[in-house]
């Protein structure tokens, strides 16, 4: 009955519109107070790169039996979605609060089937930034690829399409604008910043500088 009302009130043959609001983002979670999305400083290494979500391909190569290569609405259409409130820590020493919106990094790569000598998952982004973690670490803490920020699609230069949400690691370890990961048993293999003297554990915990 409602919907045949629907249908009389828009009148024949006439589809009612929608006009989408730019999102909003929410600043408040289950009584937690979040930062926003602006609270970032831009610090990447080139400056934000533009990708087109509709050429966009997420690779998953390196140690395993079958690569994959999903598009944007692919990944985010095929898997399970999680939220989770993480702090981001930069060692520049500024930090924000986000709720974010991902795919369990796991449930990308295992139906890749993930070779028994693979130690390490190196994550690739579109300005050539690369950062890495242990597979174990990505497991058991069940590490998500972020789609969303305090409910609202990520931002371009926050990380679109995908932001690495690396819980208890540095800055450094969130990679953004993520484009392929990639399986490998090199376990001591330095992404950018790394290789420029920070830590490759990149422990909270610890200090970020080697020396
Ligand atoms: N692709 C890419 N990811 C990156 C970086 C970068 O330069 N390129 N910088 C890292 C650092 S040092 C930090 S602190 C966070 C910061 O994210 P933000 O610029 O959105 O604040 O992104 C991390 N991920
Ligand atoms: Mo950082």
């Amino acid at each position: 009955m409602l919907l045949l009302l629907a249908a009389v009130a828009c009148g024949p043959g006439r589809a009612p519109t929608t006009t989408p609001l730019k999102p909003v983002e929410v600043r408040e979670y289950q009584g937690e107070k979040l930062g926003s999305v602006t609270d970032f400083r831009e610090n990447s290494i080139k400056g934000p790169p533009t990708v087109d979500s509709v050429s966009y391909r997420l690779n998953i190569f390196g140690q395993v039996r079958q690569p994959r290569a999903l598009g944007y609405r692919a990944a985010i259409d095929e898997h399970r979605h999680y939220s989770r409130v993480v702090t981001i820590y930069c060692v520049e020493g500024w930090q924000v609060k986000i709720l974010w919106e991902g795919l369990r990094v796991m449930d990308l790569l295992e139906p890749a089937g993930i070779d028994s000598s693979a130690r390490t998952v190196i994550f690739h982004a579109a300005d050539g930034y690369t950062t890495s973690l242990p597979l174990d670490f990505i497991r058991e803490h069940n590490l998500l690829l972020a789609y969303k920020m305090n409910d609202a699609p990520l931002r371009p230069e926050r990380g679109f399409p995908f932001m690495l949400v690396a819980e208890d690691k540095w800055g450094y370890k969130w990679a953004r604008w993520v484009t392929g990961i990639e399986l490998s048993d090199d376990a001591g293999y330095k992404g950018y910043w790394e290789r420029r003297g920070y830590a490759n554990d990149g422990d909270l915990k610890q200090r970020f500088y080697e020396d």
